[in-house]
């Protein structure tokens, strides 16, 4: 694949300044534009623990799903100060995906925002619910070259961050995951991924029906519910307060789960999910956290 991928290199001469400022204007990068992009992404990602650890005061974005206008939107919190985490899923089913994930990309590069990881950003799923078909649309017989190599940067992309205390991944906590030291010793470059721990951190959804963990017969062979016990002795665990996930869309574009003390003001609940991608027909959701409080906001 890779010497494939060199022959494929064509002459065109690609100034990356060019490339940044045109992936942020949301505008169809060429082939070499886009490789050139990637290589830059991933030269950046591959050097990110898997554990991103973090202080001060925070944005949380959910799943963007190729809603590049939330993408825009959020980004102004870099401005404002605040550290910006994106929860993963910038691809598949909306409008907008390779503008959204480009556009996160390109301000990744020259900036401090967090992208995770979601299950999205993998072959297995992607090649289902609508990326690979849009690059098939836009880069016609170099499609193939193009989706392995953003498959290739997105399991570089790491699964989670820690923020004063408040733990932030795309599914949830996973069966067999005790300490978040596990998290940090999570393979890179893993495409499916075939760790069973990182692979649940990126499906799983919380739930108040199992006590700790139960089959998710609904999203499929291997993904798991994770209940009240399994949270709370997580956290002990780990000195943590709460846990922000994403991954399912609420009607109200956020739920609190497992009520209980955190610390934290204006949450007594031991876990929020929150939903970005304004497609499906519920508000763009994130959070803000200062360490101190959270708050719920629509962007
Ligand atoms: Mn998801």
């Amino acid at each position: 694949m890779r010497f494939l991928r060199r022959l494929r290199r064509k002459e065109e001469r690609v100034e990356i300044r060019d490339v940044l400022e045109r992936a942020m204007r949301g505008e169809i990068l060429s082939y070499d534009e886009v490789m050139s992009l990637l290589d830059s992404a991933e030269l950046k990602l591959s050097k990110e623990p898997q554990l991103i650890k973090l202080k001060g005061k925070t944005i949380f974005v959910g799943d963007t799903h190729g809603d590049l206008d939330t993408s825009i939107s959020a980004l102004r919190f870099l401005k404002e100060g605040y550290n910006l985490v994106f929860l993963g899923d910038y691809v598949d089913r909306g409008a907008k995906q390779i503008e959204n994930i480009n556009y996160l990309l390109a301000n990744y590069i020259i900036g401090n925002l967090v992208l995770l990881r979601g299950n999205h950003e993998s072959p297995v799923v992607n090649m289902n619910y609508g990326f690979m078909e849009t690059l098939y649309h836009v880069y016609g017989s170099e499609w193939q070259y193009v989706y392995m190599r953003y498959n290739e940067v997105f399991s570089n992309l790491p699964y989670a961050a820690l923020v004063d205390g408040v733990l932030a991944l795309h599914g949830g906590i996973a069966e067999g995951l005790k300490s978040i030291k596990q998290i940090a010793a999570l393979p890179k470059k893993d495409l499916i991924p075939s760790n069973k721990v990182a692979f649940q951190i990126l499906w799983n959804d919380p739930s108040e029906s199992v006590e700790r963990f139960g089959e998710n017969y609904s999203r499929g062979g291997g993904v798991k519910y994770y209940g009240r016990a399994a949270v709370e002795e997580f956290l002990r665990a780990n000195k943590l307060k709460a846990i922000v996930r994403s991954h399912e869309a609420y009607p109200d574009g956020y739920m609190l789960l497992f009520k209980g003390s955190t610390g934290i003001e204006e949450m007594e609940h031991m876990l929020i999910s929150i939903f970005s991608c304004r497609y499906y027909g519920i508000p763009p959701t994130a959070a803000m956290y200062d360490g101190k409080r959270m708050e719920v906001i629509r962007i």
